[in-house]
């Protein structure tokens, strides 16, 4: 049995996301959010489901930042909701909601673990999207203003800040094929919005060091291996492609200052989204990029997206295979010039089954998460510079558009009455944070 072993300040975290876990979504004072409007919108959602309540997390976070200290967490990464603060995307502040993070980030530091907060994981302010929504430049403005904003309550406590989660599925399943809010279905818009959703990272990102010079900005991208099906030059050509048009976008134009030619042409051709210096504005130098990563895609011929026989599906039907993470990274590695990175999501759903004796034997979930954190110690010991890594979920939580069919939490939440169970994972990985080392 190989023993990897992560050094000491290496960052042992939990991830969650407002929406997901908050509930309260109209208490004290927040505003909808188009996530409120969707899951409100029969059909959208999975039986109907919505985060109205979700893991009540509102209410409960002393209690969930109990369960964080139980495990031994170093780290938790949370997103804000933007209309909890400002209902209306910008304008009227509403103090209550800022006083809610202001009590979650202190509550955190009592607890010795240091918050790595998210400006955006999908929840904008339902009024900015019946002005446009992320189709209006305008919109990159605001949330530059809302940056500064939580900056300016929070910078002297916060020190990891990320502007965007996953901007690729805010573009691809908000506006391309409409799976996520605000429902959208039409290529150009989503083009359109992948832009200025970057243009939003570089102006928030110069907002919020304005307001405190010294804090670690960052970004979350989704990030999944791309393999060929086979070797023939075909499935090859496929991939390469599949990568480039999916998967590279965001890179390119983080870090090395232009999108890739098909996308500029698409811009441009009858959508000017890009103008003059955005692309100097989006290219802040960053302190670190979070990896989220969950699965590889396996290419073959025409793009198509092929089944590999004889693998393991999580309930999301995603592929286990964790060697693609070590090789996703020393591909980053190579083909970028990157800040130190943080695996900002790794994670499974599956089924869970609770026994006579109230515990849940998640050991396909404990599997997948052993066999990552050993790809990470791999991908380090190749040389790329991962400093922490962060399990997608500190909880059961809702999951889109799936609602709460689908459980990635390593603590189980019974939905009827909040109660909270840690699974075998969260033992096991509280294990593994006391002495550093995977088996
Ligand atoms: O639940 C999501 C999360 O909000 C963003 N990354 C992927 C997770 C699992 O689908």
């Amino acid at each position: 049995m190989t023993r990897y072993t992560f050094p000491p300040d290496f960052v042992w975290g939990a991830a969650t996301a407002a929406y997901q876990i908050e509930g309260a979504w109209n208490e004290d004072g927040k505003g909808e959010s188009i996530w409120d409007r969707f899951s409100h919108t029969p059909g959208k959602v999975k039986n109907n489901h919505t985060g109205d309540v979700a893991c009540d997390h509102y209410h409960r976070w002393r209690e969930d930042i109990a369960l964080m200290r139980q495990i031994g967490l170093h780290a938790y990464r949370f997103s804000i909701a933007w209309p909890r603060i400002l209902p209306a995307g910008a304008g009227k502040v509403n103090p209550a909601g800022l006083d809610f993070y202001d009590r979650l980030v202190d509550g955190l530091l009592r607890a010795g673990i240091q918050p790595f907060l998210t400006l955006y994981h999908w929840d904008l302010p339902q009024a900015l999207q019946e002005r446009g929504g992320w189709a209006r430049r305008e919109t990159a403005y605001l949330f530059a203003d809302y940056a500064a904003l939580a900056v300016k309550r929070l910078g002297d406590r916060v020190r990891y800040w990320t502007t965007f989660n996953e901007p690729a599925v805010i573009a691809n399943h908000g506006h391309l094929n409409g799976e996520h809010a605000p429902g959208i279905q039409d290529a150009p818009t989503a083009y359109t919005v992948a832009h200025h959703l970057m243009l939003a990272h570089g102006l928030a990102v110069q907002a919020l060091r304005a307001s405190a010079p010294s804090l670690q900005a960052g970004i979350v991208l989704s990030q999944w291996m791309v393999d060929a099906a086979s070797d023939n030059p075909q499935d090859r050509q496929a991939a390469d492609n599949y990568w480039t048009e999916t998967e590279s976008l965001y890179l390119e134009v983080l870090f090395k200052g232009h999108y890739p030619p098909f996308v500029y042409d698409l811009l441009q051709a009858g959508f000017p989204a890009v103008q003059a210096g955005d692309l100097a504005t989006i290219g802040q130098k960053l302190d670190y990029l979070g990896v989220n990563s969950y699965s590889r895609h396996l290419v073959g011929a025409q793009g198509r997206i092929e089944p590999v026989p004889g693998s393991e599906y999580t309930a999301m039907g995603w592929e286990v295979c964790a060697p693609a993470l070590r090789r996703l990274l020393n591909k980053l590695n190579a083909e970028y010039k990157l800040p130190p990175i943080y695996i900002t999501e790794n994670g499974a759903a599956f089924e869970d089954r609770v026994e006579a004796d109230g515990q849940i034997h998640d050991e396909r979930r404990l599997d997948y998460l052993r066999q990552h954190i050993q790809q990470v110690a791999l991908a380090r010991q190749d040389g790329v510079d991962v400093r922490g890594y962060f399990v997608w979920s500190l909880l059961d939580n809702f999951e889109w558009a799936h609602g709460y069919s689908k459980r990635f939490g390593i603590v189980r939440v019974d939905y009827d009455t909040q109660q909270r169970t840690l699974k075998d994972s969260a033992h096991w990985y509280r294990r593994l944070i006391a002495s550093g080392e995977v088996v």
